[in-house]
């Protein structure tokens, strides 16, 4: 078994086991190389000659203990018939929804045939990697994904979809209860084609708190945790709740969680005693730390490892990687955490 399968069943590892968010992506040249051949980023997304190429790029060098599907949380309204497009170095744009706009009814055939590149990429990279690296499937929970389906872009401030929230929840619980079906759809046949993990990313809930959290962020999660387990209960399911931080406790107490993803706000003693006990850890050095150099890099693993070594730790970002990242950085990082001795 890999050495992150062996964390995500609660054993503690040593050294333990590492990957980045974003892992492959612009900071590295292979990677840029083939994203100006391919055209476009959703090229890329659904070519599964070239995705699977991108997804294997930053395991050969560096030796990741898991390599992520190559794809984005934004195919699954794409999928869902949203129009959506990547303008050059603006982030993703989609056409707007509203309470206005009808749903279409969901085609599962449709949507699963939408994303079957993403399948074939998955079961090639299961082939391709030998047992001791992981392949992970991801997809975004619902209120992410659905901030983007509403505002039509990246908000900083969620304005849009938390104004449907208040104004319209009806509305927005059409929403997210289309994208919690078509996630647990998603998600089902990811791990069919060979992911031997799912993340779940909750990148945008620092807006919700108390109710809304539950109603918005918790429970479609728990909605998606639940169906996954009943589907394959042995596929362990990693969650990324991005600073929300009520949300952090909550979320590792979902029956079937079996990693939680922490961003670098987290205090790493509470994270420690209340979040370990229950789940693996996963994280949360500042991706400015890998761009500021070695002494930075050194001293978030002394600090992380102080904090996190005695029980199951999966060394990785606290959110992406950035463009800017230089190579030698990430060199440096992994071989300083497989240097890491166990704590006596
Ligand atoms: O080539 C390019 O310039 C495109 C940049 C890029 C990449 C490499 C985007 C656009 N998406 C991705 C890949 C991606 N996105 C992966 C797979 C690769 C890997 O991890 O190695 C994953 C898991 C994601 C997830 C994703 N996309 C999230 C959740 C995680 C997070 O960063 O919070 C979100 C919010 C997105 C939306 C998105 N897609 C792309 C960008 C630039 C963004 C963020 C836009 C914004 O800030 O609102």
């Amino acid at each position: 078994m890999s050495r992150i399968l062996q964390v995500l069943n609660g054993q503690i590892v040593h050294p333990p086991p590492i990957w980045l968010m974003r892992q492959a992506g612009r900071y590295l040249p292979e990677y840029r190389a083939l994203r100006s051949k391919a055209g476009g980023f959703l090229d890329l997304c659904y070519d599964p000659d070239m995705a699977t190429e991108v997804s294997l790029q930053p395991i050969r060098r560096f030796q990741f203990d898991a390599a992520i599907l190559f794809s984005d949380i934004l195919v699954v309204p794409h999928a869902l018939g949203q129009n959506l497009w990547f303008a050059e170095g603006e982030g993703p744009r989609l056409d707007p929804i509203d309470a206005s706009t009808m749903l279409p009814d969901y085609d599962r055939q449709s949507f699963l045939a939408h994303l079957e590149p993403s399948f074939e990429t998955v079961r090639r990279l299961r082939q391709t990697l030998t047992d001791e690296t992981a392949v992970i499937g991801f997809c975004g929970a619902p209120w992410t994904v659905g901030s983007y389906m509403v505002a039509g872009r990246g908000t900083p401030d969620l304005a849009p979809i938390r104004h449907l929230a208040r104004n319209n929840p009806d509305a927005l619980q059409g929403i997210v209860d289309r994208l919690t079906e078509a996630s647990i759809d998603y998600l089902c046949a990811q791990i069919d084609a060979g992911a031997d993990i799912v993340q779940i990313f909750e990148s945008w809930a620092q807006v919700l708190h108390g109710a809304d959290f539950d109603r918005w962020s918790l429970q479609p999660i728990t909605k998606i945790v639940e169906a996954l387990k009943a589907h394959s209960p042995q596929t362990p399911i990693i969650v990324f709740p991005r600073k929300a931080p009520d949300g952090y406790p909550k979320i590792a107490e979902i029956p079937g969680v079996a990693g939680v993803s922490v961003d670098p706000d987290i205090d790493l003693a509470w994270a420690a005693a209340d979040l370990q006990q229950h789940v693996a850890v996963q994280g949360n050095i500042d991706p400015d730390a890998l761009i500021v150099g070695p002494d930075a890099i050194d001293s978030a693993i002394e600090q992380l490892s102080t904090s996190l070594m005695a029980g199951p730790w999966i060394t990785n970002l606290g959110h992406g990687i950035l463009p800017t990242t230089p190579i030698d950085h990430v060199h440096h990082l992994v071989k300083r955490v497989r240097d890491l001795v166990p704590v006596s």
